[in-house]
């Protein structure tokens, strides 16, 4: 019989790609979805007719009981949060409580459906359903070691990244308290042409494809010298899936060791297709954060041998790929209009 996949998060990034991931590998998958008519659950059904959905909210206990019971499924995949760091400052409590609360919710309705109570005895209910939470390496904040690994000491600088850091202990904390098979990936960033328009490299590709096309001529940035560790999202959602298949549930830092700056990336898009990035970028004091993460890099040795898995994609490849589908979409809808591109991400 096949594996049956719960995914909170589904409509976002990470979410689509481990859904086709998941449904390629034999599994019925469900997404989880919030809000009424909400339009990225459109989106996704048209890039993946086969996925299921049940409706939820990371802010309703009531509702994420039902899911887990009515779907009853394997495994758990909770990707869903408030992702974008900055909206942390502006909305502190709401992020807290999506990011940090909701993930509790979700471990709660895991060990009610399975029948855990107190006692960390592994029972056969404990491993029944294995939960994956989707930690950050926005974590690590002011890093106490450079490159990071699953031991180096957690320092977030952002309510996100605290919100986070409470998600991954109460992710342990129910891993001990009952038992449970509840596993937390550290993940580094990753991208790709489906990542949100407010993220760094994605708000780079978009600019660099219209300033090609002539359609604008300035991109506005905050931090350049910024150094993160990028990797592409279709190879890390390979990673959550082999975390939950191990024997038993641990945490895992997933990234690929390689370090850049917003200014390198800034550079290697424009480059691209041709064109001098100091010509076009200027920078915005209003987008320099209150308290900024200078430099991450992952250790993800530990990954890399336990699971045996490894990067395909390189920073170069990513960026490439992500101004590719940029300035196809651009070109589109230069030459078509916006409503011929609905069928595209
Ligand atoms: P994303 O594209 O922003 O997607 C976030 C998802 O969360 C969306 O599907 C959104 O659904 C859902 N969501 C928001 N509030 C919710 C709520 N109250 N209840 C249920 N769902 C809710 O993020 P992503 O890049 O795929 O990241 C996936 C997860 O990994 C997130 O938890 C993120 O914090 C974490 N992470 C990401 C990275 C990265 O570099 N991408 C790195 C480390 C960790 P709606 O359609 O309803 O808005
Ligand atoms: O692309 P970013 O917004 O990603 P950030 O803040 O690192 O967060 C992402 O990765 C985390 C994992 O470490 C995830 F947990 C989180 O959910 C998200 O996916 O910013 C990257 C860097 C920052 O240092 C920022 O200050 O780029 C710098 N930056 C410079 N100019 C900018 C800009 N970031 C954005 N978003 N927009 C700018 O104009």
């Amino acid at each position: 019989m096949s594996k049956r996949a719960l995914i909170t998060g589904v409509t976002g990034q990470d979410g689509s790609y481990l859904a086709e991931h998941l449904i390629s590998s034999g599994y019925e998958v469900w997404g989880l979805v919030r809000g009424q008519a909400n339009p990225r659950k459109d989106r996704i059904s048209r890039l993946i007719p086969e996925l299921r959905f049940i409706d939820g909210d990371l802010m309703d206990q009531g509702s994420l009981v039902s899911a887990v019971d009515l779907v009853q499924p394997d495994e758990v995949y909770n990707l869903g949060a408030i992702s974008f760091v900055p909206m942390s400052w502006q909305q502190p409590n709401l992020v807290t409580e999506v990011n940090g609360n909701g993930v509790l919710r979700m471990l709660e309705a895991v060990r009610m459906v399975s029948g855990l109570s107190g006692g960390s005895a592994r029972s056969e209910a404990a491993g029944r359903i294995r939960f994956y939470q989707a930690s950050s390496s926005e974590m690590f904040g002011m890093v106490a070691e450079t490159p990071q690994r699953e031991t180096t000491l957690l320092h977030p600088r952002s309510p996100y990244g605290v919100a986070k850091a409470f998600g991954h202990h109460i992710t342990r904390n129910y891993r001990e308290s009952y038992g449970m098979y509840g596993v937390s990936g550290i993940l580094f960033n990753h991208e790709s042409p489906r990542r949100g328009a407010e993220f760094v490299p994605r708000k780079i590709s978009l600019a660099v494809a219209q300033i090609k096309l002539g359609l604008q001529d300035k991109l506005s940035l905050g931090n350049l010298d910024a150094v993160r560790d990028w990797g592409f999202a279709g190879d890390y959602v390979r990673a959550m899936h082999l975390m939950l298949q191990q024997e038993e549930p641990g945490d895992y830092v997933v990234g690929t060791g390689q370090m850049h700056s917003v200014r390198d990336a800034v550079r290697l898009a424009f480059e691209y297709v041709g064109l001098d990035w100091e010509e076009h970028v200027v920078i915005d004091p209003a987008l320099v954060r209150p308290a900024e993460v200078e430099i991450l890099c992952a250790d993800s040795s530990h990954a890399r041998t336990r699971l045996g898995w490894e990067p395909e994609v390189d920073f170069a490849e990513l960026m490439r790929m992500m101004v590719e589908s940029d300035l196809a979409e651009a070109r589109l809808v230069r030459e078509h209009g916006a409503a011929l591109t609905g069928a595209r991400w």
